[in-house]
């Protein structure tokens, strides 16, 4: 399902019965509800993988109130974008402001109105779609449709730093395009778009761990990271990648190694405890990439 076609989901905090059936019958209608009765609970749900896109959370409740809630809420980097807004029967000024100081998007004081209710949340979701929807354009190859070279970077930097804690090991493979040139020449840059695409799904679709990512790293070059993969793990997904493209038989007249389009696949592997630097890694991949090049193309080094 699109994103975009999807209800999107409220988190109701708050440890009064009451309050949650009387929130949760202004909002069912409008949106997929969870709730969750104590500071504690809501955590819980928010550890999960089904995150909320919007969270109303009262703040006196026994055990963790809110404002703890909140505090971990935006300590943790998957949850610190989602919207907050207290619902509370705090209704000083200090309190107010406090909360909204820690990030809340609104503090509405109880008892509430029902309309306004919905209304600020209703604004406070739209403003989080606009939002979710700049974020993936921003995060995506406009051509391709796969992650681009600047999300790349930032996600390889978070699973590196945890390759780093685990001491797990971590492989990279770049991909490039064999006589891709020749390609534009002869068939035209529109096809040649097409192809890149072409290719770009495919290998996408030979990844098979939520932790593995394939990005567009520059013109005709794709690069993957595969966290926690040794080296003969990485082999085979470098062939798999090499194969997939192969099959599409994309009819290459010109190109000097196969009827069809074909991938030069360079594979590194290193156990970020050996010292080697992020950097090192992607350029040792790199050096392999040419060697595959040199060897003939349409091949894998390692
Ligand atoms: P090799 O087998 O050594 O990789 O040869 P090659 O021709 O693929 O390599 P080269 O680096 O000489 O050419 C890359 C080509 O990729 C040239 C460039 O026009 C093309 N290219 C880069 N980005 C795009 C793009 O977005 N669209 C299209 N159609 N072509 C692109
Ligand atoms: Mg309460
Ligand atoms: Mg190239
Ligand atoms: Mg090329």
């Amino acid at each position: 399902m699109y994103e975009a076609e999807r209800r999107s989901r409220l988190l109701v905090v708050d440890d009064s019965a009451l309050n949650i059936s009387v929130l949760g019958e202004a909002l069912v209608g409008d949106y997929d509800l969870t709730v969750a009765k104590s500071g504690e609970e809501a955590l819980e749900i928010l550890g999960g993988d089904n995150l909320p896109d919007l969270i109303l959370l009262d703040i006196i409740m026994p055990g963790m109130d809110g404002f703890d809630v909140l505090r971990h809420i935006k300590e943790d980097d998957a949850t610190k974008d989602i919207p907050v807004i207290f619902i509370t029967a705090m209704t000083g000024e200090d309190d107010e402001a406090h909360g909204l100081a820690m990030g809340a998007v609104d503090y509405i004081t109880k008892p509430f109105s029902i309309p306004i209710v919905k209304a600020r949340v209703r604004t406070h979701v739209q403003l989080k779609r606009k939002s979710d929807m700049l974020q993936r354009l921003s995060d995506m190859d406009a051509l391709t449709g796969i992650p681009n070279r600047r999300r790349f970077d930032e996600w390889y930097d978070k699973e590196w730093r945890r390759a780093m804690r685990e001491g797990a090991a971590v492989s990279v493979i770049m991909m490039d395009i064999d006589y891709f040139k020749k390609y534009n020449d002869n068939y035209g840059h529109g096809e040649g778009d097409i192809c890149l695409r072409t290719v770009a799904q495919a290998l996408r679709g030979c990844l098979n761990r939520s932790t593995d990512m394939v990005a567009r790293y520059g013109g005709e070059e794709f690069i993957a990271m595969l966290p926690a993969t040794e080296g003969p793990g990485a082999a085979v997904m470098a062939e798999t990648m090499r194969k997939a493209v192969l099959g599409l038989q994309l009819p290459h007249e010109f190109s000097e190694c196969s009827e069809y389009v074909t991938i030069s696949v360079g594979v590194a592997t290193v156990m970020p405890a050996m010292g080697m630097s992020r950097d090192e890694l992607v350029r040792t991949a790199d050096e392999m990439l040419y060697k595959a090049k040199e060897a003939g193309r349409n091949r894998v080094e390692r």
